[in-house]
């Protein structure tokens, strides 16, 4: 069974609280970092069982990831067997669909930073008590280099992203960990978990972090769903616009699938998790989906791309999993912005997601899944939501259900990439043993 309290706990359950500091960091001096890790950070280091259901979860639940530059600072050879990484998120920007790294924080350029910690809690104000504690444990062993503050939106919001949808619906379930709910992906923990032979012993219970700044242009968003409403007898302006936005997701705001409530938002559905996850693309009856059926869920919608489900065939194929744990920044849209269509301040979302290969995880679907128009069918054109083209505009296909060869170019993209980078999070034992001195 899976060693839960040697696990770093937000990479199977996330911290899930409603604010979210990432501390990123440079190691100065080694030595010193890491015995101040042993006798200061550890012990405030939160693994899964404390953040289970009943359990007492830390008013600041604390975990900590490190990049392959930081495995160089502090001296650790070993190979961990993940190209992505050991390149580091920079080297790769432009390969994940980026416009080069034009847009990225001057803090992600050139693999300067060394690791990160993630710190959740229900107020700033604690975790800022946390910080200080942290900081003085660290002294002069670390170089603060970024924060990223991240917060849930306030009600009625709240799990919603900036564009406004539901947000932390359907991360697969790992066997043996917890029950699948209908409609749940099931993967093995070694998709998830480090767990082959391969890598270091040391590595195993650890998973890689992939970190991403994805800045959300809202107003522009919003502008693009009212200048392009679906048109239908049966809809209304505005509903044709939500309906539009709804298919480049493939749910509705509420959460609500559009595979099984094609024309309006059914916040009922959305609400409910026994229901809400439960589809295949797959018509009734049929084991298969149907290769050319996109009325209801375009093949090119956030969610289609990004799990394909029956479309790769059933059951659903293994490796290209993640557990996403990604968090909300950035103030809500202003009066200025609204009137306007033009964000004025960066708002977006500190994507956070855990998988046992970068390549296989992120990475793939990214690449291979969102940024390619002939997936999962022929000339599907890009995700709307992540898929990128290097800044160029994006043709995506399947969006009107009135006319599915209308083809929609989207000049502009709705998420700009400024930048991040690719950690390990080792479990605890290994923070004991490798991190410590
Ligand atoms: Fe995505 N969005 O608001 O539109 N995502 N995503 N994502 N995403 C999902 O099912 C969003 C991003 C996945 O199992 C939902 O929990 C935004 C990246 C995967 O059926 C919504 C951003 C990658 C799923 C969004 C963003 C993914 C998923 C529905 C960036 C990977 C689950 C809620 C700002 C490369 C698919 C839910 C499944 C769901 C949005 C980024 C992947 C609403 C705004 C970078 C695997």
């Amino acid at each position: 069974g899976l060693n839960l309290t040697n696990i770093q706990g937000d990479i199977l359950i996330g911290m899930k609280k409603k604010k979210e500091l990432f501390f990123f960091f440079g190691i100065v001096d080694a030595l010193a970092f890491k015995s101040n890790l042993k006798a200061h950070i550890l012990p405030l280091v939160t693994p899964i069982p404390p953040l289970l259901p009943g359990g007492t979860s830390p008013t600041t639940a604390l975990n900590i990831a490190f990049s392959q530059n930081g495995f160089d600072a502090l001296n650790i050879t070993d190979n961990l067997g993940d190209a992505p990484f050991a390149n580091g998120q920079f080297v790769g920007a432009s390969g994940l669909g980026d416009p080069g790294t034009v847009n990225w924080i001057p803090p992600f350029t050139g693999n300067k930073i060394h690791g990160v910690i993630l710190l959740a809690s229900d107020t700033i104000d604690n975790i800022n008590n946390t910080l200080i504690d942290l900081k003085s444990g660290l002294g002069q062993s670390i170089t603060e280099i970024y924060s990223l503050q991240g917060a849930a939106r306030p009600p009625p919001e709240e799990g919603h992203e900036h564009f406004g949808f539901l947000d932390g619906i359907s991360n697969p379930a790992v066997q043996g960990f917890r029950d699948p709910s209908p409609g749940q992906a099931v993967v093995s923990p070694g998709e998830i978990l480090v767990e082959d032979s391969s890598r270091p012993p040391w590595a195993q219970d650890g998973s890689f972090l992939v970190f991403r700044q994805l800045e959300q242009l809202v107003p522009e968003f919003n502008k693009f769903l009212a200048d392009n409403p679906i048109r239908a007898p049966a809809l209304t302006t505005q509903q044709g616009s939500d309906l539009l936005g709804a298919r480049m997701v493939g749910r509705w705001k509420s959460g609500a699938p559009t595979f099984l409530s094609p024309l309006v938002d059914d916040p009922v559905l959305g609400n409910d998790t026994s229901r809400n996850n439960d589809f295949t693309y797959a018509a009734p009856g049929q084991n298969q989906s149907d290769p050319t059926d996109q009325s209801h869920t375009p093949f090119s919608a956030h969610i289609r791309k990004t799990r394909p489900r029956a479309d790769l065939g059933l059951p659903e194929k293994p490796k290209h999993h993640i557990v996403r744990g990604g968090i909300p920044y950035g103030p809500e849209q202003s009066e200025d912005e609204i009137r306007s269509n033009t964000t004025k301040t960066e708002r977006g979302l500190a994507f956070v997601c855990y998988q046992s290969s970068i390549a296989a995880g992120f990475q793939f679907l990214q690449q291979t899944w969102a940024n390619n128009v002939n997936f999962s069918k022929t000339d599907t054109g890009f995700d709307p939501i992540i898929g990128a083209n290097r800044g160029a505009p994006r043709v995506v296909n399947g969006l009107d259900p009135t006319l599915p060869s209308r083809r929609f170019t989207i000049m502009t993209d709705f998420i700009v990439s400024r930048g991040g980078e690719y950690f390990f999070s080792p479990s605890l034992s290994a923070l004991a043993t490798t991190f410590s001195a």
